[in-house]
């Protein structure tokens, strides 16, 4: 499996169900959605476009600086079907109805309501032949459209310009199983599942050679397309989302290059996702948390390039994996280079500490080390105005005091625990021969899942009441380890738990953890469930 690999395009659905590698009755609901569509739009859908969501066993906020994550695609998501609208000549339905690549958009779910719009093309004056850009306008506010919006704008920019061809007007029909705001990347899985949509539907996924996708591609689409609605994400969830494999958990580098690498979990072991109930928004919140996440540990690794006296271009916006990747002139960078290899990048990331104690600010009076604006300009060695055109143009945050001590701390150990948790489970598949192997290497598992949640509440500080209690429970329900999965602030816990004890454990956990007091059957499930490692995004094309 490699990012050249091309987007699966299945035309039968017994070869695509087999392929999803879940346990869920997925037919019943694909039949459900094509039907829905039929009765809604007068014809059968062309496509489905499937995109699943993702949960992160290990490596949280650390993909936007550059270094590896564990995540895996859940069984949960998000199916689009679609279909080339017939648009009358005469028509008495308003204009966005006629114009090129207008959608009517529509959701199973009652609570989101039908959308129409269309995207206008940007031509030159000279020449206003050939589209030069498209718009879309995506509103600020949280709508669910905003998501199927934000993959088709990419498909537009990337597919539609400089020529005289224009999109065609869809129909389309959403349904998603990926609880929102969950820390499940259902937005993620929206971007995706859109993405492929609009590619297919426009002819860009037919295995010539010409339009071929590959799931690289895809990946690097999808990063851009979900930066317009709202975050500045890394590409963990969209790399899970398209490239993941059933059975295994993905190794996902993003430095030098994109790479995914499946690494199986030991057996015996299962993963439950627990959503806290508290809903988070990292959209809404994004200038006090992901985006001032992103800010902070960028500002960080600049400081710290400087107090190392490794070299930085002045508008460049060195990561913390690009720090100590010049900190040991790590060569083999260039295209296709692979980097250091992960003993040496082991070895690195066990040194950094005494490094980072050089972000805090020199004689702060503030108890979490934060520096303010000024002091951070100054550490960064910028004048005001470079600075706030670098690190700040870009982005809104909303801090008066930046944590790049505790952030790089986070980031550093955090890397060293996902290169540690992957060593384990190929170890543990190279040479488990029996049972209790298993079981001692998912017990080093779980301490690691520990440790990581513990950084995540005390320095990166995107864990909250919530899933700090949730994740106690958890573990005194017999889990090996819990921890919040995806942004935080609110959303899901992972928690590895004994296969044989999967349903004692829910039990448990839903009889203890208040919010969950009332819930049963369906209603519980909803909130609490164990998943497999499942297969990434793929389209199917109906004959
Ligand atoms: P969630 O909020 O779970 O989708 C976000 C980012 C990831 C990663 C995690 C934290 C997006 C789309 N995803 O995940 O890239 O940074 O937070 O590890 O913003």
């Amino acid at each position: 499996m490699s990012a050249q690999d091309p987007v699966p395009v299945f035309t039968n659905l017994n070869d695509l169900y087999a392929n999803l590698g879940t346990s869920l009755n997925h037919v019943e609901r694909w039949n459900n959605l094509t039907e829905e569509f039929e009765t809604r739009f007068g014809q059968r859908p062309t496509y489905i476009a499937r995109a699943p969501g993702r949960v992160n066993l290990i490596g949280e906020h650390i993909d936007y600086a550059l270094f590896g994550v564990l995540p895996a695609a859940i069984e949960r998501d998000i199916l689009i079907a679609c279909a080339p609208r017939e648009v009358p000549a005469v028509s008495p339905t308003d204009e966005e109805h006629h114009a090129p690549g207008s959608v009517i958009a529509e959701n199973l779910h009652p609570k989101y309501t039908r959308q129409v719009f269309a995207p206008a093309p940007k031509t030159n004056v000279d020449d206003d032949v050939h589209v030069e850009g498209w718009h879309l306008e995506i509103p600020q506010q949280l709508r669910w459209e905003n998501y199927v919006k934000a993959g088709y704008y990419g498909v537009l920019n990337e597919h539609f310009t400089g020529s005289t061809s224009h999109p065609i007007p869809v129909d389309m029909l959403v349904t998603g199983s990926v609880p929102a705001g969950s820390g499940l990347s259902s937005s993620a899985a929206m971007v995706v599942a859109s993405t492929l949509a609009f590619l297919a539907i426009n002819g860009k996924l037919d295995n010539s050679a010409e339009t071929k996708i590959t799931k690289g591609e895809l990946v690097k689409m999808s990063m851009e397309n979900e930066k317009r609605v709202g975050v500045n994400s890394g590409g963990m969830d969209q790399a899970a989302s398209v490239m993941s494999v059933p059975s295994s958990v993905l190794y996902i580098t993003f430095f030098p290059s994109l790479t995914a690498s499946p690494t199986p979990l030991p057996g015996g072991a299962v993963l439950v996702c627990a959503h806290s109930l508290k809903v988070s928004d990292k959209a809404l919140t994004a200038k006090q948390g992901y985006n001032l996440r992103v800010v902070e540990t960028l500002v960080g690794a600049r400081v710290l390039a400087r107090t190392l006296g490794v070299s930085v271009g002045p508008r460049e916006k060195i990561t913390l994996r690009e720090v100590v990747g010049r900190l040991t002139n790590e060569t083999d960078i260039g295209t296709g280079g692979a980097g250091m290899d992960v003993n040496a990048l082991m070895e690195v990331l066990k040194k950094v500490d005494d490094a980072v104690e050089k972000l805090k600010p020199v004689g702060t009076t503030h108890p979490e080390f934060g520096a303010t604006m000024e002091e951070m300009v100054e550490m960064s060695g910028l004048s005001k105005e470079e600075f706030h055109e670098v690190y700040m143009s870009w982005v809104e945050v909303d801090a008066t005091h930046f944590k790049l001590y505790k952030r790089a701390k986070h980031v550093y150990s955090e890397a060293l625990r996902v290169l540690k948790f992957r060593k384990l489970c190929l170890d543990t598949a190279a040479a488990a021969t029996s049972m209790d192997d298993n079981v001692a290497a998912l017990k080093e598992l779980g301490d690691l899942m520990n440790e990581s949640q513990t950084s995540c509440a005390d320095d990166f500080q995107c864990s909250c009441e919530e899933l700090d209690q949730l994740t106690q429970i958890a573990r005194e329900a017999g889990a090996y380890g819990s921890r919040l999965t995806g942004a935080g602030w609110g959303g899901c816990t992972v928690s590895l738990v004994p296969e044989s004890q999967v349903e004692a454990f829910i039990k448990q956990v839903s009889e203890r953890y208040p919010p969950y007091q009332g819930l049963e059957g369906e209603k519980l499930s909803e909130v609490i469930f164990a998943t497999r490692p499942s297969s990434g995004a793929c389209v199917y094309k109906f004959d």
